[in-house]
């Protein structure tokens, strides 16, 4: 039986976007996988792990913008009701502390949490619902945009927009340009966004957040083989690759490979394929771009947004930052 013209009869799953995004990202000669894929429900657990070793200072430095400036960030939003959505918002547990505060400065506003990961959105409506009971949440699980351009037919009210906790990193600079241009385009004049961006600062702390001795950013990098392995019906062997970081001071970014320890074939069941991987060949999975303060301001020019105020921790580790359109 020809293997290549009878794939969608005995491999279904190639259909799902997961399969498709794994076979081009594996197909090229400098393979990648994307970082997207990562927050499965072990993803999700391990990421929270993340987000609590003192060496991730992403989240710490967020909070603690969150807990100082809360008043400052409500103020700078300026209008007394909006529609707030949050893109890739994850367990919440920052956001937290400004829902809270705008609550309970008499805000009306809504909270539209979305996320790639259903897992997460049921826990963070779950604690929102008993911790902060007068809040409206309506939580929508799957792709950015699409719940963006959905709000814009049905949305009245101005909105507010936070891509929080330096998600933006992960697009390389040519995307997160598109990405913010699209994102331009959903929004009516005068809305607003929030957005983080993890500041350029020593490139040993940078090098650290992405490499703790205890291994749990390996343990999350190596869980996307894992999830391959489940979803996919595939055999890469967890013990055969190994988890390797990098930073670049000029460029500012960091970036994660899985390092293959041998020459191995790996079969995806539900691609119908097999992989062969070199002795220390390389996959890329993730991109986490660190910027300059300037660098964000050119970004906004270049997306059409203008930059109202930086809001920024004690170290000027971590900037959100508040654009208007
Ligand atoms: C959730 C994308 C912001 O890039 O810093 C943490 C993910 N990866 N440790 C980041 C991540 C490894 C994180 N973001």
């Amino acid at each position: 039986m020809p293997t290549h013209s009878s794939a969608a009869a005995n491999a279904p799953a190639v259909s799902t976007i997961f399969a498709q995004d794994v076979l081009s990202g594996l197909k090229q000669t400098a393979k990648t996988l994307p970082a997207k894929y990562f927050y499965d429900e072990h993803g999700d657990r391990l990421f929270q792990d993340i987000m609590h070793m003192p060496a991730y200072y992403l989240t710490g430095c967020e909070l603690e913008i969150f807990q100082q400036q809360q008043a400052a960030i409500l103020k700078a939003i300026g209008s007394p009701s909006f529609h707030l959505l949050e893109l890739g918002a994850g367990d919440g547990y920052k956001t937290q502390v400004l829902l809270r505060h705008f609550l309970e400065a008499g805000a009306a506003f809504d909270y539209q949490p979305v996320d790639i990961s259903e897992n997460v959105l049921i826990e963070l409506e779950q604690r929102l619902r008993e911790e902060l009971p007068g809040l409206k949440v309506n939580p929508l699980a799957g792709d950015y945009f699409k719940v963006l351009h959905e709000g814009r037919q049905s949305g009245q009210g101005s909105k507010v927009v936070l891509f929080l906790g330096a998600n933006i990193g992960n697009y390389p600079p040519t995307e997160a340009g598109r990405f913010l241009r699209q994102l331009y385009h959903e929004l009516n004049t005068g809305d607003k966004l929030l957005i983080g961006f993890d500041l350029k600062k020593d490139p040993a702390t940078i090098l650290k957040a992405y490499n703790d001795p205890e291994g749990i950013t390996a343990a999350f990098n190596l869980n996307l083989l894992k999830r391959i392995n489940r979803e996919l019906h595939a055999n890469f062997n967890l013990q055969e690759f190994r988890h390797w970081e990098t930073y670049d001071p000029q460029s500012g970014e960091a970036r994660s490979y899985l390092v293959s320890q041998k020459p191995q074939h790996v079969f995806i069941r539900s691609l119908n394929r097999s992989f062969f991987f070199d002795a220390w060949e390389a996959i890329q999975v993730e991109l986490s771009k660190k910027y300059s303060l300037h660098e964000v301001e050119a970004l906004a020019a270049a997306t059409g947004f203008q930059v109202q105020e930086h809001f920024t921790d004690s170290r000027d580790f971590f900037v959100d930052s508040l654009w208007v359109k």
